[in-house]
């Protein structure tokens, strides 16, 4: 069942063989991308008991998968930079000599693929004709990533007609092989614009377009090439008035990105439209108005599934209706799904991620808590039709936020660049189940690409300051925190649609409609300038979760010294010089009071 090689392009055709003598698969097939392929590999996928149909009338062209139990999630404890030096990689990153790393690898993907099939998966990064597109093409044993792939990017044909018989394309080899995780690596060379996975089928470690391609080769590229790869959510805000403007959002893993793009505002704004282009990546370049672009690089969402329902977010519900995969939630015997906060209580009995009974009642969790969907993005209700436009949109305002419960006010604006850049660089987040094996309690994570910074990071710093010279119409920048808790450990703002309320005031900053407050720490909204008509919280909840405390904030100035040391000697001096002052004039100002 080998299928022919549907493509002129000799250094793809000779990869393809090398890859294959190495990993010996019994046959080879070509993906194309089309519908008649999609059901092909479906079938194959059922028969193999990979994929589990759901109700086909309730949820049309919808499949179930578990994955192995110990293959949950991302492991960046065994996800690796391969740069010729370790400092290159920097101190945030795992490092391995190239040939060290090539020589580990070679040795597990020998004849990992005996008995299995090798889909070879050409795919691109970005609207099909837009100049800021890349292509890869992924090499792999597993259907169900070759169907995710599908979904989540533009797969097949497509892809290999933009390369022609010599474009140029990322080499992503990935093969689950026996999945354990004593033979697990997710390894990048970013030099040789390859990829290297094994031991896993699961999400950002085996979707190599996703993580490994669009932001660790992704960022080291764009410093090279003058552009920014971020794991930013991209959102469309269309006024009454029919004014449209773009921001991207930095929120780390399952903080809140794919909400936030896909949010549906109070009632209490009529006429705002709030659409998606992105929920998860943005590449963003400088355009010929000086202004930041930014593009989507994914065609589909692999979205956290628990926490989503109808009333936050009605547009995910949306887009997983049909032609959807569903990984390590819970499901019911007849085809259902259910997950932890979903619309309606869990039934009496369910399967759980595992595969085992559940009884109502019972304390372990149904869903995996970082079990997820991959939804096309054309089934969201919500999608902004700018999302296959080659030159991308123009961006007004960036967003970085963490989930942080003390501290973090509900929304500050950095006071120019060089301080945006600051609020970005000591961004803390508390731990979620987007990645095993990670301590709990606060970790910074810079731009929420600490697990995707494909190089040293403080050059990583560097290379956003270094963007201002590039952007003469440069986009404010905001800090913003949806999970800043009261004492009895509940949310203080009730955050999803709500968050409409802290958007519009930066589109009302960033268009020079409305004043500030200027604070020591950042500009913030003055006595009414929010808009909380409706809120469904107190004005003492609300008092709390914007209040700027500064003897929280005389602490977190402080504890960011570790980090500062951390990074070390590439830390841009503009950055620590920043902690420096906030923290002489928080000190300074505690004296007075
Ligand atoms: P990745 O796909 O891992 O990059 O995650 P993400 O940043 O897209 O996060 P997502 O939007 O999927 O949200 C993750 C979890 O946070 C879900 O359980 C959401 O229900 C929850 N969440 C999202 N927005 C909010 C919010 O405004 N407030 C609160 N309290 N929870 C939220
Ligand atoms: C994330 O962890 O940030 C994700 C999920 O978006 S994964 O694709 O697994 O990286
Ligand atoms: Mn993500």
């Amino acid at each position: 069942m080998t299928t022919p090689a549907p493509t002129q392009h000799a250094a793809l055709i000779r990869w393809v063989e090398e890859s294959a003598k190495l990993t010996r698969p019994d046959a080879i097939v070509w993906c194309d991308g089309s519908e008649a392929e999609k059901k092909k590999f479906t079938a194959e996928a059922v028969a193999a008991k990979v994929l589990i149909p759901l109700d086909q009338k309730k949820w049309p062209n919808c499949y179930y998968h578990h994955s192995n139990q110990n293959d949950v999630a991302r492991v960046e404890h065994l996800t690796v930079i391969c740069t010729p030096t370790k400092d290159e990689a920097g101190p945030t990153n795992n490092w391995m000599a190239p040939a060290e790393a090539y020589a580990k690898l070679t040795a597990i993907y020998d004849g990992c693929m005996k008995g299995r099939t090798m889909y070879v998966v050409p795919y691109i990064m970005g609207p099909a004709t837009s100049p800021f597109s890349k292509v890869g093409v992924e090499l792999t044993d597993s259907v169900y990533v070759a169907l995710n792939m599908g979904i989540m990017t533009r797969m097949g044909k497509v892809a290999l007609d933009r390369l022609g018989k010599d474009g140029e394309f990322n080499k992503g080899l990935h093969s689950v092989a026996d999945c354990s995780p004593d033979r697990r690596w997710i390894c990048h060379f970013p030099q040789d614009n390859t990829i290297w996975s094994v031991g896993s089928g699961y999400g950002g470690n085996a979707l190599l377009g996703k993580k490994c391609l669009a932001l660790r080769i992704g960022s080291a590229l764009a410093r090279k090439e003058g552009w920014l790869a971020e794991h930013m959510l991209i959102l469309e805000a269309e006024s009454p008035k029919g004014e449209k403007q773009y921001v991207a959002a930095a929120f780390p893993s399952a903080c809140g990105k794919t909400n936030f793009a896909m949010m549906i505002p109070p009632q209490t704004f009529s006429g705002w439209k709030i659409r998606t282009v992105g929920d998860d990546i943005a590449w963003m370049r400088v355009g010929a108005d000086g202004r930041l672009w930014a593009v989507n690089p994914e065609n589909g969402y692999f979205g956290v599934a628990p926490g989503t329902n109808r009333k936050t977010n009605p547009n995910a519900m949306d887009s997983v209706r049909k032609d959807s995969l569903f990984t390590n939630v819970a499901r019911t015997k007849d085809g259902d799904i259910w997950w932890e906060g979903w619309d309606t209580e869990a039934p009496d009995e369910l399967i759980d991620w595992k595969g085992d009974v559940w009884k109502k009642g019972s304390k372990d969790k149904a869903a995996h808590p970082n079990s997820r969907f991959t939804a096309p993005a054309a089934n969201n209700p919500a999608l902004s039709p700018s999302v296959d436009d080659p030159k991308g949109v123009p961006i007004s305002a960036l967003i970085f936020g963490g989930r942080r419960s003390t501290t973090v006010p509900l929304v500050m604006e950095a006071f120019n660049w060089t301080h945006g850049v600051y609020m970005g660089a000591t961004m803390g987040s508390e731990t979620t189940a987007a990645a095993v094996g990670l301590k709990e309690g606060v970790r910074r994570d810079p731009m929420a690409m600490l697990p995707f910074i494909g190089y040293d990071a403080g050059s990583y710093l560097q290379h956003w300051l270094d963007m201002q010279q590039r952007i003469p119409n440069p986009p404010k920048v905001y800090l913003v925190n949806w999970f800043r808790k009261s004492q009895d450990g509940k949310f203080l703002w009730p955050g999803y649609g709500d968050n409409m309320r802290v958007l519009k005031w930066i589109l009302d900053r960033a268009a020079g409609r409305v004043g500030a407050q200027e604070t020591l720490l950042g500009n913030t909204p003055r006595a009414g300038d929010l808009d909380l008509t409706g809120v469904a919280a107190t004005p003492e909840q609300v008092a709390a979760a914007t209040r700027i405390d500064l003897g929280e904030w005389q602490a977190e100035l402080e504890s960011q010294a570790e980090w500062f040391e951390k990074l070390g000697k590439t830390l841009p001096r503009p950055i620590s010089l920043q902690r420096d002052l906030l923290l002489e004039r928080v000190k300074a100002a505690r004296a007075v009071t």
